[in-house]
Formats: structure tokens, sequence, C-alpha cells
């Protein structure tokens, strides 16, 4: 049950064609998401990619799902196995997925079956510089995204990557779906600043579900 004297309810918050935020639209889920987080890094741990320019990534990632997306110096690409550990990357828990699914229909994309969820972890200084997300194959298909833990500032901007941005914070249990008009717009995350979550300690995590293939 939502608690409404402690809480707000979610809401809805237009971001551009297409773009939508869900406020606070995880936040009931949080709990089991962050444990959820931790088992799948048990299996494969958080790692700092090295991009395809030879630097290191200041966000550590793992992925869950039938594909993850990962770097290094042969390009971005997704795979069923971490090359890091050499294993298959745990499945999706169930939770991640009906919440994929559901945040998605809400924000109109009621097609959606992510195949891959990519989980960031930003410790304080650790920032996403301004990108397009075009590694998957459909682009039809919308990204799910689910932010938890610390605040961070989100940039989001249009389609060359000189555009201007809008700068909005996503905090706890926000989730962002895109897609459509919107699936290829340039954005970004500033450098996350310290702060101790009472879920998350000194990080912020973030899911992106996406249908890779
Ligand atoms: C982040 N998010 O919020 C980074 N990409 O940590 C992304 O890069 C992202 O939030 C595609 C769609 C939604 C996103
Ligand atoms: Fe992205």
């Amino acid at each position: 049950m939502l608690d409404l004297f402690s809480e707000e309810a979610p809401w809805q918050e237009p971001l551009a064609d297409g773009a939508v935020i869900l406020r606070r639209r995880a936040r009931e889920e949080a709990p089991a998401l962050m444990a959820a987080i931790l088992a799948v890094a048990q299996q494969n741990p958080f790692y700092h990619r090295i991009t395809p320019g030879g630097h290191r990534m200041s966000v550590a990632m793992t992925n869950c799902g039938d594909f993850g997306w990962s770097s290094d110096s042969r390009g971005y690409q997704y795979t069923e196995q971490d090359r890091e550990s050499g294993r298959k990357w745990p499945p999706m828990p169930p939770l991640f997925r009906q919440l994929a699914l559901d945040c998605a229909r809400e924000a109109g994309f009621p097609h959606f079956n992510p195949d891959a969820c990519l989980i960031n972890r930003y410790e304080p200084g650790a920032k996403l510089s301004l990108h397009q997300d075009k590694d998957e194959k459909d682009l039809h298909q919308p990204i799910v995204s689910v932010s938890l833990g610390l605040p961070a500032v989100f940039q989001f901007g249009g389609f060359a990557r000189g555009d201007a941005t809008q700068r909005v914070l996503l905090e706890h249990g926000d989730v962002v779906v895109w897609g459509g008009p919107s699936r290829l717009r340039y954005h970004g995350i500033l450098p996350l600043k310290p702060g101790d979550h009472p879920l998350a300690g000194a990080f912020r995590y973030n899911l992106t579900f996406r249908r890779a293939f």
C-alpha cells in the first residue's frame, strides 16, 4: 500500500515528445530492487569499464538479462557473457522485468520487451558524458530508466551533441521512459554530489532496460 501520509503518490512529468518522468514510481519496490541489484553484483561484480578511447569510466557497471552492455578497446557492444568474469549475465529478476513493463505501458509503450538491463553505479564525482543510446538493434523500443539512491542531475538534450540541454534532478524512485521521437536524444549525468542515502549509502544506482536485439 502507498502510505499517502508520508509519501506522495507517483506523478507524471512530460520531458519531450515520447519522453516522460514517472516521479517516485519505483519507491515502493526500491528496497527489493536494491536487494536484487546486490544479488546480481555478487555474481557479476561492478566494474569500471575502459572506453574504446582508453579511458576508465567513472561509473561502475554490471548487467542482468539475456544480454549485457559493456565496452572495451573493441568498442561498445551487447554480449551474452560478462567479458570480465567470462560468465553469462544473471537472469533479469522477475521484479525488474515487471516494473519495466508496467512503466513502459504507463508511458504509452505497451509492447516493450526488454532483453537487457544495464546497472550503473555512481560514486561521488562519477558522471556520464552526453551520449546517445544507439547500440540497440530496434530503436522503436523505448528505454526504461530507474534511479535509486542519491539524486543526480540529468541532462536531456537534442539530436546533436551541441544542442541545448534541459537539466532535471532525478531522485530515488524516479523512472524515465523514452522512445519514439526522443529515442536518440543526447543525454548524460552531471558529477554526483556526495551524500548518504538510507538505502544506497554513498551511491546512486540506475537501471536501464532495453531491447538489445
Ligand atoms: C543514468 N542513464 O541515469 C544514465 N540512457 O544513470 C542513461 O544513460 C539513459 O537514463 C538511455 C535512456 C535512459 C537513461
Ligand atoms: Fe543512455
